[in-house]
């Protein structure tokens, strides 16, 4: 079958069958549709940049089998408690410094209290006090949990679907797909903007990777943010050792994410570090506009802001400079 025209709105009525036709195509013909798509929405020399700091790391009761801070595995990491206030605006400081718009604060919880989330909302406020976009991941909300967010003036939140339907089980059993699909619906109604997207490389096949980006673009509104990870294969955990995925295949699902998912950020988010520069230039070819922006992921290790600030010098990339609240809402699928 042959895939889909290049300038339609945004739909939510993707088939498996035309997902499965743009990601068959040859790759240049793939890239060349996912340029134009990109071109057709975003400027394509612009790159948005956010900076993540772990809030709580380690002791997680889920069992994600990729995960450093699952309690049921031995990664070796430290646990830490939830850290204080001061420390967090020191971290939305420096990262401000270094040119980066949104802060992005992650919790290793199932589920945040309501005293936890007394907590993260103070430091919400604080973040927006610094003109910094906010960004939380703290696991599942409830609805009351996600009005709290948007009412102390939260800008996204982030909970990936992580994978297909089909393969989720193998990668996770404290929680259901379902669970996932219900806490962005939470978000989404709160009017928060919704930053869901999953990991590729955990032993998934291509009909997997396709059936998790017909998820989130058959959603009700397309998520204004799509992260794609890569898996970072962390020892001790039950996905470290497994085959790593084709690096191009890779770049074809942010191709197929772009096509899908036209007026969201796509973002090129963990597992950089292992990414030549080229990669990342063809991935950012294939539509990525966002990325993860300094030394440190959530336990994990991300390029340098120095190398990152010298590849987009060398690409021609502009960081975006970020209008704060500006873009609450701006985008997405249907129903606007
Ligand atoms: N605990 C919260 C949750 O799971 O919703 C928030 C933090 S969790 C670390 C956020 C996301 O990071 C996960 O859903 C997963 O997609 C991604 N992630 C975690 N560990 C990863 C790894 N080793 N490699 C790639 N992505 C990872
Ligand atoms: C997302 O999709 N990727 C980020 C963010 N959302 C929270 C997290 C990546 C974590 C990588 C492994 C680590 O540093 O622990
Ligand atoms: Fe916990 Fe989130 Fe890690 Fe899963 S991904 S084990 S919920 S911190």
């Amino acid at each position: 079958m042959s895939a889909a025209p290049i300038h339609d709105a945004p739909r939510n009525d993707w088939t498996l069958d035309e997902i499965g036709a743009l990601f068959a195509l040859p790759f240049n013909d793939l890239l060349y549709r996912a340029q134009a798509v990109h071109r057709a929405n975003f400027d394509p020399n612009r790159v948005q940049v956010s900076t993540l700091l772990s809030i709580k790391t380690g002791a997680c009761a889920e069992d994600c089998a990729y995960c450093s801070q699952s309690a049921k595995y031995d990664t070796g990491l430290e646990r830490e408690r939830l850290l204080p206030l001061d420390e967090v605006i020191e971290a939305a400081q420096a990262a401000r410094s270094k040119g980066s718009t949104r802060f992005c604060m992650g919790a290793a919880w199932r589920n945040p209290t309501d005293k936890n989330l007394d907590k993260v909302i103070e430091m919400i406020e604080a973040v927006r006090g610094l003109g910094m976009q906010t960004c939380v991941t703290l696991g599942m909300l409830t609805e009351p949990q996600a009005r709290r967010l948007r009412e102390a003036g939260l800008d996204y939140y982030n909970h990936n679907l992580d994978t297909s339907p089909e393969f989720y089980g193998n990668v996770i059993s404290t929680r259901t797909f379902q669970d996932r699909l219900d806490t962005l619906q939470h978000v989404r109604e709160a009017g928060i903007n919704v930053c869901s997207g999953g990991i590729l490389g955990m032993g998934e096949t291509g009909t997997d990777r396709a059936r998790m980006l017909q998820e989130l673009a058959n959603l009700p509104q397309h998520p204004q943010s799509v992260p794609i990870n890569m898996l970072v294969q962390i020892e001790g955990t039950p996905l470290y050792g497994r085959d790593r995925l084709d690096t191009l295949q890779f770049v074809r699902s942010i191709a197929v994410a772009r096509i899908l998912m036209p007026k969201s950020y796509v973002r090129l988010s963990a597992g950089r570090t292992e990414m030549s520069d080229e990669m990342q230039a063809l991935c950012f070819l294939a539509g990525a506009n966002s990325i993860f922006y300094g030394e440190r992921l959530l336990t994990t290790d991300n390029p340098a802001a120095d190398h990152d600030r010298a590849l987009f010098e060398r690409l021609g990339i502009n960081m975006e400079t970020g209008e704060l609240q500006a873009d609450r809402q701006a985008c997405g699928g249907s129903g606007h």
